[in-house]
């Protein structure tokens, strides 16, 4: 996607028993990494009563756009500030939660749409490559197909972004290396005590780190390893015989 022209990442996610805060911020972390607002879609509010996952999507980033619509209604004018010229939209979530639906009603176009597992309403990964479409306002919209796994590397700044509120109130921890846990003097914890934090953030904050890192360090062995062979092969190749 063109860094020149502003983007934004609507997540779509639904209104039913696969709503998934965890997930829901993964997607958060990897638009703030690339740069991108994220705005989280809502759908299926035809379904159920919006308003929980609405309180829910907001709790995760202060300020953050949320919007709940039912995606096959047409009804997507609360989407309209972010799909006018100059503005590419990249829609990005689980198989299921109603991208190709959304990009269909925004774009008037005509992908193909899958019925959802009645069990547990997860899709059937119906769309398989991405498609670019003109937007009517101008806009251009990405449509992809549904996110398996979301391993996250390489994204200490999305993690910085979204969770920029707890690394405020850890630069007022009485130590440097707080660990935010039981330490005398964590203005994390106070915060959690005062109702002022979730104390589910924290966690979050705390995983995501975890893997991020382990993840990075993970990526760095094997470029390094990887490096290490071909200057090998490349010194044999120089070898005289
Ligand atoms: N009731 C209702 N159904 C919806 C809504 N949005 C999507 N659906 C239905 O949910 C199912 C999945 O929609 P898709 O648009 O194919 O989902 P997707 O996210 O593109 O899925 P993949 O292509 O597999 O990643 C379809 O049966 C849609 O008709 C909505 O807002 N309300
Ligand atoms: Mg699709
Ligand atoms: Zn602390």
């Amino acid at each position: 996607m063109a860094r020149a022209s502003p983007a934004c990442w609507p997540a779509p996610a639904c209104c039913n028993a696969d709503f998934n805060e965890a997930r829901l911020e993964r997607y958060l972390v990897l638009a703030h990494a690339a740069g991108i607002t994220p705005v989280v879609v809502l759908t299926k509010a035809d379904q159920a009563d919006p308003a929980p996952y609405v309180a829910a999507a907001q709790g995760l980033s202060q300020g953050m756009a949320v919007v709940a619509l039912n995606a096959k209604s047409g009804d997507v004018a609360a989407l309209a500030p972010w799909c006018r010229a100059g503005q590419t939209v990249v829609l990005l979530g689980s198989s299921g939660v109603g991208k190709s639906t959304l990009a269909n009603s925004l774009s008037g176009g005509t992908l193909a749409t899958g019925a959802v597992r009645e069990d547990d309403a997860k899709g059937r990964h119906t769309t398989t490559a991405r498609y670019l479409l003109p937007l009517p306002q101008g806009g251009w919209l990405i449509d992809t197909p549904g996110v398996r796994e979301l391993q996250l590397t390489d994204v200490a700044d999305g993690i910085d972004v979204l969770f920029a509120d707890l690394i405020d109130l850890a630069a007022d921890c009485r130590f440097r290396d707080c660990k935010h846990s039981v330490e005398p003097g964590c203005a994390v914890q106070a915060a959690i005590k005062a109702g002022r934090v979730d104390a589910r953030r924290l966690d979050s904050w705390r995983k995501l780190t975890s893997e991020e890192v382990t993840n990075s360090q993970a990526m760095v062995a094997a470029k390094t390893r990887a490096a290490g062979k071909f200057t090998k092969k490349s010194a044999a190749k120089r070898r005289p015989n």
